[in-house]
């Protein structure tokens, strides 16, 4: 018997557009999800959206043969700069993503990925040595600092070109303004839209913003004459081994975009997370430091180090299962089909594949699944999980490129931290409170750092 997907109460013509904070969708989604369970419905602006939030249904529109990714409202937006893209695509018909994807996959294999340790490492130190120098008495703005070195080691591992400078840098502001934007706008009717002149204006001015950045970097690097083998370097020059086909233009900067977007927003939010989830889980931030201790000895973490210490691979795993900092994904079928043995979902209707709550299904990780607990990711157990239970990268064809990378990332930057600091909350009383872009990250969340005495 099909069954009625859940609706919460609407408006009319503007349907359930009341029910979602466009400041944090994410947190609108995840409290209608504890109100009407695995899967309701929502009506936007006339489209309606499927919303699911438990791992079996998770899994099930995971299967490629029925379903692929879909790039929702907010995306749409995002396609202003990001177009066909890796990550804004539209297959099959967006052909340069195909070019793009087998041109770099083998870059972000995690044995090219570790080439970029070194520089990694660099950009870590500025971070340091920059905590060093304001000493234990300064309060820190953690999510500035952290997104200026993830950046930065986007630039100068993907691009070949440092950005680093202690306050923030203005591509990283005009990038954040235009990903807010964007969402937003992915929820306005049209007519409003159109009323919102300085905000349109902005919103173009920034857009403008980007690509001007975008042109540069292409500049510099072609007097460069470079034919480095790099990640821009690849998107500039390489060429489909099977067509012999390149990228246009106008695709290399989309790629350009993205990956700037893609690469350190995500990354930044979840080493915040980490950071906070650690200061607010004494015992657990002590074990990882042992662990970090032990294994180091007080020497720098090197290639060799990557993926050695559990303790620190459970951390971050639980990190993203509690806080996937890119919350949501959309899919949809390609034929009529019914999902959960029962409810009903037509050919191309979007299904919002709300990983924050399928994360946390208690079906899955138990009645503590809203807490912080690393040991649950420890001694096997995250092998033996239900079936995509833990989807913080996405999944299939559409997963994301640059896991290796940001893995090797955070493992860098929290052992650094780690061996270097004993950090608290500048704030012991600190509520987590989230904002969210695209991705999401903890607000107001500030510290201090005091070099440790104890080192080993
Ligand atoms: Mn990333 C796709 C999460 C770091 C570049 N990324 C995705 C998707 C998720 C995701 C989820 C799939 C989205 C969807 O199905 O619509 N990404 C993350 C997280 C981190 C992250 C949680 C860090 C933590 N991502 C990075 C880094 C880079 C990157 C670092 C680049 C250096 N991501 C991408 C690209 C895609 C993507 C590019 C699109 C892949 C494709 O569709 O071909």
């Amino acid at each position: 018997m099909p069954a009625t997907i859940p609706r919460p109460p609407g408006v009319p013509l503007l349907g359930n557009v009341d029910a979602i904070d466009q400041n944090a969708p994410f947190q609108s989604l995840h409290d209608l999800a504890k109100k009407y369970g695995e899967i309701y419905e929502l009506e936007m602006l006339g489209a309606k959206r499927v919303v699911i939030n438990s791992q079996a249904l998770m899994s099930e529109v995971s299967d490629e043969k029925r379903f692929s990714k879909k790039i929702a409202e907010n995306s749409t937006q995002l396609r202003n700069a990001a177009g066909d893209g890796l990550f804004t695509a539209r297959l099959p018909e967006e052909k340069n993503w195909y070019i793009a994807h087998n041109l770099l996959m083998p870059l972000f294999k995690p044995d090219k990925i570790c080439n970029l340790a070194d520089d990694m490492m660099d950009i870590v130190s500025q971070l340091v040595l920059k905590w060093q120098r304001l000493g234990p008495d300064a309060i820190i703005d953690t999510a500035a600092d952290v997104s200026r070195v993830t950046l930065d080691i986007v630039c100068l591992c993907a691009i070949l070109n440092s950005f680093y400078r202690e306050t923030v840098h203005p591509f990283a502001v005009t990038m954040s303004d235009f990903l807010l934007e964007s969402t937003k706008r992915g929820a306005r009717p049209q007519a409003v839209q159109n009323l919102l002149v300085a905000e349109n204006k902005k919103y173009e001015d920034d857009m403008k913003t980007l690509f001007k950045t975008t042109d540069e970097i292409l500049a510099q690097r072609r007097a460069l004459g470079s034919d480095k083998q790099d990640i821009l370097g690849t998107l500039m020059y390489g060429k489909d081994k099977e067509t012999g086909q390149g990228l246009p233009e106008k695709t290399i900067q989309y790629n350009l975009l993205t990956f700037l977007i893609a690469g350190h927003e995500t990354t930044s939010g979840m080493l915040v997370f980490a950071l906070y989830y650690l200061l607010t889980h004494p015992e657990a931030m002590r074990k990882l430091r042992d662990e970090i201790d032990t294994t180091l000895g007080g020497r720098l973490f090197t290639t060799k180090d990557l993926n050695t210490m559990p303790y620190l691979i459970a951390v971050m795993r639980e990190t993203l299962r509690l806080s996937p900092t890119a919350p949501a994904r959309t899919v949809a079928p390609f034929e009529d089909t019914v999902i959960g043995g029962k409810y009903p979902i037509a050919k191309g209707e979007s299904i919002i594949v709300n990983t924050y709550s399928c994360q946390r299904d208690r079906k899955v990780w138990g009645e503590d699944a809203d807490e912080f607990r690393p040991e649950r990711m420890l001694d096997g157990k995250y092998d033996t999980l239900p079936r995509q239970a833990w989807q913080a990268f996405g999944y299939g064809e559409r997963a994301c490129i640059g896991g290796a990378f940001a893995w090797q990332e955070a493992q860098i930057a929290l052992v650094t931290i780690f061996q270097q600091f004993d950090l608290a909350m500048a704030d012991p009383n600190y509520k987590l409170t989230v904002k969210q872009t695209l991705s999401i990250k903890p607000a107001n969340f500030f510290i201090r750092a005091t070099p440790r005495a104890d080192k080993p």
